[in-house]
């Protein structure tokens, strides 16, 4: 089991039932909502991620408690949530008083302890290529950082000095192991160079493009007619880059396909798009605009599939 040994924070060893520190719009944490919803357990009350009155620290009824760590607000970028995660990022899960910290190992983690069909195939064979899926899933998650925040977050997501500052110090305590530090440099003082941010993009067009290859044999999902984790990982960035306006239909259409029937399950619905409808349609809205004019990802998506065809 991954669980996180003596984690820093004494809120955790307080938390009993389940437990999720997330954000609605973050596409890791997303993945675990979508977990979360495939093994029946439903979101409950709703709390601030410090709160730490009797009350706000009880479980819910086998419901999990929804802490909210605001990305917009940098929620993630404070001493207290440093102390349950040492990188500042979404998500973390606490079971029964115990920390799990990383997507892919928290999703592993509720397969074994809760049941439902598995996430994670039982089958040898397809759950060594599965987790494949998913560990190509994770190496790109850069690239989505990159992409999103590029020509989709845009200036929202610049930090100011002071922020970078906090950010650098409480790193120093941690292991900055997503390299927060160095990217939000670089990003907020726009010195990363465009062609970077192109170099990502075309990683996730190249990976979206053998995808759609893949899934033309008519399967359901991405490993097989059965849900698993390899959708919650990929659907995920199927999602974010909709909102930035990439034209994935127009692009990759088995692939659009194949994010449609999982768009279309109530555990994407309720937990992932749940509360995050009004945020994805003012994306939608940015991207369309920006289209319209000539700028956007739209664009520049559609000129990568020229270079790539020639
Ligand atoms: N490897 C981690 C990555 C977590 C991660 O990068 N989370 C993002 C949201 S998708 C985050 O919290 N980012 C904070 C930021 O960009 O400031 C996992 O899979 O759990």
């Amino acid at each position: 089991m991954p669980k996180i040994d003596a984690p820093a924070s004494a809120l955790v060893p307080q938390l009993q039932g389940l437990h999720l520190f997330h954000f609605d719009g973050a596409p890791c944490a997303q993945r675990v909502r979508f977990a979360l919803g495939e093994k029946g357990l439903a979101r409950g009350r709703e709390e601030k991620f410090t709160a730490a009155t009797p009350s706000a620290l009880a479980p819910d009824n086998g419901r999990w408690v929804s802490r909210i760590v605001s990305l917009v607000k940098k929620d993630h970028m404070t001493p207290a949530y440093a102390e349950i995660h040492p990188n500042m990022v979404v998500p973390a899960l606490v079971h029964n008083g115990e920390l799990y910290l990383e997507s892919m190992d928290i999703i592993e983690y509720l397969d074994q302890a809760f049941g439902g069909a598995p996430l994670i195939p039982t089958d040898p064979n397809l759950r060594a290529t599965t987790m494949q899926r998913v560990e190509q899933a994770k190496a790109l998650h850069r690239s989505i950082r990159f992409v999103t925040f590029h020509w989709g977050l845009g200036r929202l997501a610049m930090l100011k000095p002071a922020e970078r500052e906090q950010l650098a110090g409480l790193a120093q305590q941690g292991n900055d192991g997503e390299n927060l530090v160095s990217f939000y440099e670089g990003y907020s003082n726009r010195t990363i160079p465009e062609s970077v941010y192109l170099e990502h993009l075309t990683k996730l067009f190249d990976a979206f493009t053998q995808l759609d290859t893949e899934l033309s044999d008519g399967r359901q999902f991405l490993m097989s007619d059965e849900v698993s984790i390899a959708d919650a990982f990929w659907s995920m960035k199927i999602l974010r880059l909709l909102e930035c306006g990439y034209p994935v239909q127009a692009q990759h259409p088995q692939l659009y396909a194949w994010y449609q029937r999982v768009y279309q399950r109530p555990s994407f619905q309720n937990e992932v798009m749940g509360k995050n409808r009004l945020t994805n349609r003012l994306f939608h809205t940015k991207a369309r605009i920006e289209s319209l004019f000539g700028k956007g990802l739209k664009q520049v998506v559609e000129g990568l599939a020229q270079s790539r065809a020639a």
